[in-house]
């Protein structure tokens, strides 16, 4: 059996845990404090030097690391991943978009304002307009699809769903953004 080494306060690491439950592969997990510098004691950095969390070992001493590789990865061959090349693609496009425009504003944002006690007026500025930004961006797409890929649940209604759940612990008030809202709990009725 695989183990995920994670911390539920992760987005990043909630990703592989949501896909490993909708896909019924068992896996142990490891807790790993994030907060408390876990992902960054040295054992730790001797199966993911990067120390970061979500890793996953295999029972054979593989190790992955990279939430949106360990999602690929778990859910290859399944209907997480469209089988079109095109719709593959455009899979990929919001997970690598995710993250550098999303998850890097709104999970960091979040991070500060839920552990290191910063307050709304604190926000970086330039976070809250990047924030901003890609909800905006998810919200106009959101107006015409139901599902970012597609029309089934597929890896980029994961990973986008994992930090955008939290982005009013980033401050992020989403009333302005009905159809985010309305994702959201289609999402959350499918892997929670
Ligand atoms: N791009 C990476 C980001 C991983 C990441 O930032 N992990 C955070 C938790 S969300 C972490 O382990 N931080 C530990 C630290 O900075 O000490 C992924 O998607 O897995």
């Amino acid at each position: 059996m695989m183990t995920i080494y994670g911390d539920v306060v992760s987005g990043n690491c909630l990703k592989v845990q949501y896909v490993a439950d909708l896909l019924h592969i068992p896996y142990r997990w490891q807790h790993v404090d994030v907060v408390g510098g876990g992902a960054r004691a040295s054992d730790f950095k001797a199966l993911n030097p990067a120390g970061q969390v979500p890793a996953i070992v295999f029972p054979d001493g593989r190790v992955l690391s990279q939430s949106n590789a360990i999602m690929r990865y778990l859910a290859q061959d399944s209907p997480l991943i469209p089988e079109d090349p095109w719709l593959y693609a455009k899979m990929d496009e919001w997970l690598f978009w995710e993250q550098y425009s999303h998850e890097t504003a709104i999970a960091v944002l979040r991070f500060r304002m839920k552990f290191q006690n910063q307050k709304i007026g604190e926000r970086d500025p330039l976070l809250v307009k990047k924030g901003e930004k890609a909800l905006g961006l998810m919200e106009v797409h959101l107006v015409k699809q139901g599902w970012f890929v597609g029309d089934v649940l597929s890896l980029a209604d994961v990973a986008l769903y994992a930090y955008t759940q939290f982005a009013p612990e980033a401050g992020f008030e989403l009333d302005a953004y009905p159809a985010i809202g309305a994702w959201l709990e289609r999402v959350s009725g499918r892997i929670i």
